[in-house]
């Protein structure tokens, strides 16, 4: 009987995923039925039968139904794992269960989201208005490295920070309610990359700058590049009481021009350092129409770029101590007292690197090379007392000191063609995205050997992702191939494709292929995946609190304290929403009026939410249970506006409505 149901079982799950992966989920109590029947049915041989005919009629093989049954996840189950991936030029977060590759939410961060009102007039706009780069409102973000904060070098699922390559900015996410809290925009830096990082305590969230320029954006030619371009990265101080970056707090250090690229914090042994490779040492500037060679072949000249290894810490001692200049408002290292203080050492690294991920044990620094075959092992012990004893082997053009790369590095892994980032298991094994190839190439850190296994990913594998990938005691299980093209991978939409993850089992000797997630909403660059009870998120929000500044707001409304205060020509109404109604829901008011709404949603039962938009003033806000939000209009346009609730509340959501009426001025 028990082979029977086991059988039963297999057949269950089998024409279950694959019911949901291609036919639709009618087909998933065609499913079911079949497989009872045939469970209960005749018996053992009728439900092995079944599977066959399921497994040929669909032209499923073996492992196929194995990989079905190891990332279905039944209704009512939850997944074991949060994914949290950048939504690459969406400008938000996607939030993914794992194994199940089911979509829980976009995370609205730089862009406004409209479903939860992320941006469209609710006090959510004052937080996106702080990303302003000088005089520019900004509503998009180039998003690329989301890292969740850690304590003793192991995420502790508190927060989440995530870059804006595209006009160097940091945002702050809080896993409680999954919200953003923050954004910061860079003063210094005209683009970054290598962000977000945070130290192994959170002590800061790092921001590296990626195309050169003068800091604070100044203008100067491009032949004065060498002399007025610079790098500069930045430590964002983070208060973790106040769950918010300290700008005040916060600094930088000056670097050269090189376009850094990728940085990753030591850990463990290497906690109080920091790493940045970096590529266009040539400092080539293109030039195309004047008939000179683009950056690309420009950049690509020097055999070896530098890996930036820093010391923060010292380097933080340094700003301490006043060893600073400010820029654009923020302290910043200079260069030279960084070089010769030994906060800022560089050492060869092979042509065009990408990449750039400490090891677990905070022993090594993995650097991978698009135009190199190899990754290269640095030792963060021996370049730690190379810096110590200044044993360089020389100087770059700025002066600053490079340690030998013979001297630095652990060794050489030949990888395959354009290896780009590297992430690690819980038994010492590295899987490194080689993106020309397109596989997943499995490799130990412990005898530095050629790869022991490729799996081929569909296709052009960019970041690759594990699970606690990046603390100190990875977990092994699972890693995501985050795949940048997805031709004949999916039904077609057009000339712009999917991204493809793909997830994948590591946890036997052979990876073996699960799943297929096409992304249709962005080209998601890094991604983290934390277990998913490390997560506490908040159900419903304490009763008038404002998440966007995470207080009581002052002006929640209670319930029966509902009014309309006129003064003048502002308008200030206090306002309650609950199933299936608003208080007030008539609100008239004069044309040119300043006009704020404070609204209160006073339920407090879970998954209620409601929503408010009126007619034609582009205003949308979410109120989940708890929450309060501001709403500030000028009414510049007379007329009759609806107001409606937006979320199914209720049976009687739609009568959940009410009117703004704005009276024309008398002229
Ligand atoms: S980068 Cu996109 S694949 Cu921004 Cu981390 Cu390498
Ligand atoms: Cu409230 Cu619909």
């Amino acid at each position: 009987m028990r082979a029977l149901t086991l059988v039963g079982i297999t057949i269950l799950a089998t024409g279950v995923v694959s019911a949901g992966i291609v036919v639709g989920c009618e087909n998933q109590h065609l499913a079911q039925q079949q497989a009872v029947s045939g469970g209960g049915g005749s018996g053992n041989l009728g439900a092995s039968a079944s599977i066959q005919q399921l497994m040929k009629e669909r032209g499923l093989r073996e492992a196929d139904v194995t990989a079905a049954l190891k990332t279905y996840v039944p209704t009512g189950k939850m997944d074991e794992y949060y994914l949290f991936t950048s939504g690459g030029q969406s400008g938000n977060v996607n939030v993914i269960g794992v194994p199940s590759m089911r979509i829980l939410k976009v995370i609205g961060v730089f862009s406004p989201e409209s479903w939860q009102g992320w941006g469209y007039g609710g006090d959510s706009n004052k937080i996106i208005e702080k990303g302003a780069q000088g005089p520019h409102r900004l509503y998009w973000a180039d998003t690329h490295h989301p890292n969740l904060s850690e304590m003793k070098g192991d995420y502790d699922g508190k927060f989440l920070f995530i870059n804006d390559k595209a006009n160097a900015r940091v945002a702050v996410v809080d896993l409680e309610d999954f919200s953003t809290k923050q954004i910061v925009a860079n003063p210094l830096a005209a683009s970054d990359h290598g962000g977000t990082f945070v130290t192994p305590n959170t002590e800061y969230v790092i921001e590296t700058s990626q195309y050169p320029a003068p800091l604070g954006r100044e203008y100067a030619p491009l032949d004065q590049y060498k002399d007025k371009y610079r790098g500069v990265v930045v430590f964002w101080k983070f208060d973790r009481t106040k769950g918010r970056i300290d700008p005040a707090k916060s600094w930088a250090i000056e670097l050269p021009p090189y376009t850094q690229d990728l940085a990753d914090a030591g850990k463990l042994d290497s906690d109080g350092w920091a790493y940045i490779n970096s590529l266009n040492t040539e400092l080539a500037t293109g030039g195309t129409l004047q008939g000179k060679p683009p950056i690309e072949s420009g950049a690509s000249q020097n055999d070896m770029d530098y890996l930036h290894v820093i010391n923060w810490k010292k380097g933080e001692e340094l700003v301490n101590a006043g060893k600073t200049k400010t820029i654009a408002g923020m302290r910043v290292l200079p260069m030279d007292v960084a070089g010769a203080e030994g906060v800022l050492t560089l050492v060869g690294e092979p042509k065009s690197p990408h990449g750039c991920d400490v090891t677990p044990d905070g022993k090594n620094v993995v650097v991978g090379g698009k135009l190199d075959t190899h990754v290269t092992l640095y030792d963060t012990a021996k370049m730690k007392s190379l810096i110590e004893q200044k044993k360089f082997e020389g100087k770059d053009i700025y002066g600053l000191p490079v340690m030998g790369f013979k001297d630095a590095v652990t060794g050489q892994v030949e990888i395959g063609l354009g290896p780009l980032h590297t992430v690690f298991d819980d038994k010492g094994n590295a899987y490194t995205s080689v993106f020309i190839e397109s596989v997943v190439a499995k490799w130990s850190t412990k005898d530095l050997k050629k790869p022991v296994e490729k799996l081929k990913v569909h296709y052009n594998i960019g970041h690759i992702t594990a699970a606690e990938g990046d603390t100190v005691s990875p977990d092994g299980k699972y890693v995501v191939a985050m795949n940048k093209m997805s031709m004949d991978r999916f039904l077609p939409v057009g000339p712009l494709f999917p991204q493809n993850f793909q997830l994948v089992d590591i946890s036997g000797d052979k990876m073996q292929l699960l799943a297929d997630l096409p992304i249709g909403n962005s080209e998601p660059h890094y991604a983290q995946m934390i277990k998913a009870d490390k997560l506490k998120p908040l159900k419903v929000y304490k009763p008038g609190t404002n998440p966007y500044t995470d207080q009581i707001d002052p002006n929640r409304v209670e319930g029966g304290k509902e009014r309309i205060v006129k003064n003048g020509n502002k308008v200030e109404v206090f306002m309650t929403a609950i199933r299936s109604h608003y208080v007030p829901d008539q609100i008239e008011v004069d044309e040119g009026d300043d006009v704020t709404l404070h609204i209160t949603s006073l339920e407090s039962a879970e998954d209620q939410t409601h929503g408010f938009t009126i007619d034609m003033y582009n205003v949308h806000v979410s109120l989940e249970p708890g929450k309060h939000d501001n709403i500030s209009f000028k009414a510049d346009v007379p007329g009759t506006f609806p107001f409606y609730c937006t979320e199914f509340c209720s049976a009687l959501h739609l009568e959940m409505a009410g009117y703004l009426l704005v009276k024309p001025k008398q002229h």
